[in-house]
């Protein structure tokens, strides 16, 4: 008997992360988890890229840029991203994205860019240089996510007003130029969407900071781990559960959840009349647990050149071949003249 099921075409995933310093538990839970996860779900086809056109918005030192650039390939492959199934990519080898970003920048607006909070934190951060590629940062990312065609784009949640920039670039240009750009949709995490600073738990948790014991690197020392979650801000009334005032202790429920799959609820209840030696010590341990065999990982991968070359070239032809197809679309659709 013939069946005649025609298999659904797979949705398409696209997401980024900037080399611009080594990785934090909040880049892991909130991004890199679950770009893993979701490359191991069938109905998807996925597209992860390293951001280097966009760190250098910030300036960067050329050789910490290179160390940082391999050192984050390395990272997604031993936080478990598959290479060689699905492309992994530096962004500078892919023209296309500062073409399309060129096209996208004439169709966003001053205003637009100002509204952005990721460019007023970074202008005040580095008030010694607000130059033009911070402000149109937003036009770029854009240009990354639709010349993917992407549906999804895995991110924290500090990323949802650039994803709303980019959904309105599309329209604006499908509406403009006739249809080109699927509307893409982003995907926040419900849980460690956001982990907050251990030394300052109203901010997010952020590899910029420039006090280290503010954040905990996926690559620091498994001592350092344990010493920074034991120094992390707490409160004075010694009770692991939510509250008012406990904006320090939630921001370890939520990493211990995140580490743990464990609900609020069920954390609140195991540590229930003890108090927070006990508490941090688990989440120490809970954070160990999973940055161990990762760390292993990235080490035994940084001993080998010539494979992640491999991973990154042929990442880089697969994704041309897709970008490649949309910017001629859109240089077409524009007026200009094909070459
Ligand atoms: P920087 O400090 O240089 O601005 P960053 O630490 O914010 O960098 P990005 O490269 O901007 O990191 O972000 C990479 C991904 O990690 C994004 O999807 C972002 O939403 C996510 N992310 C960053 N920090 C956190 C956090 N504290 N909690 C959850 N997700 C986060
Ligand atoms: N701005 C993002 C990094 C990034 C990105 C992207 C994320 C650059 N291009 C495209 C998703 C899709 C950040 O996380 N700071």
């Amino acid at each position: 008997m013939e069946t005649n099921i025609q298999a659904e075409p797979k949705k398409r995933i696209l997401s980024g992360i900037q080399p611009s310093g080594a990785l934090t538990l909040g880049n892991y839970v909130g991004a890199l988890r679950n770009w893993v996860q979701l490359q191991k779900e069938e109905q998807y086809e996925s597209y992860y890229m390293i951001a280097d056109l966009h760190s250098i918005t910030v300036r960067q030192e050329p050789k910490d840029l290179r160390k940082n650039c391999m050192d984050l390939l390395a990272l997604f492959l031993a936080c478990g991203l598959d290479g060689e199934k699905e492309p992994i990519f530096f962004q500078s080898h892919i023209p296309a994205h500062t073409q399309l970003g060129w096209v996208l920048d004439c169709n966003t607006y001053m205003g637009e860019l100002s509204r952005m909070t990721q460019f007023k934190d970074k202008s005040r951060k580095h008030a010694d240089n607000i130059n033009a590629g911070l402000f149109t940062y937003p036009s770029l990312m854009a240009a990354d996510i639709l010349l993917y065609q992407a549906d999804l784009v895995p991110v924290g949640k500090d990323q949802k007003q650039h994803l709303e920039l980019t959904r309105d670039l599309a329209v604006r240009f499908n509406n403009a130029y006739s249809d080109t750009f699927k509307v893409p949709e982003p995907y926040i995490p419900k849980v460690g969407a956001k982990i907050m600073s251990l030394q300052e738990p109203t901010q997010k948790m952020s590899k910029s900071d420039p006090n280290e014991n503010s954040y905990i690197l996926l690559l620091d020392p498994i001592d350092k781990i344990v010493k920074k979650i034991k120094r992390a801000v707490t409160d004075s009334e010694a009770r692991v559960c939510l509250g008012e005032g406990k904006e320090g202790v939630e921001n370890l429920m939520s990493i211990y959840s995140a580490m743990t799959g464990k609900t609020m609820d069920e954390i609140t209840a195991e540590f229930d009349g003890k108090g927070y030696g006990d508490f941090k010590a688990a989440v120490a341990e809970a954070v160990v647990e999973v940055l161990r065999p990762i760390q292993e990982k990235h080490a035994d991968l940084m001993k080998n050149k010539d494979y992640l070359e491999s991973i990154y070239r042929k990442g880089a032809e697969m994704a041309n071949y897709t970008a490649r197809k949309t910017i001629s679309k859109v240089y077409r659709k524009v007026g200009f003249i094909q070459p």
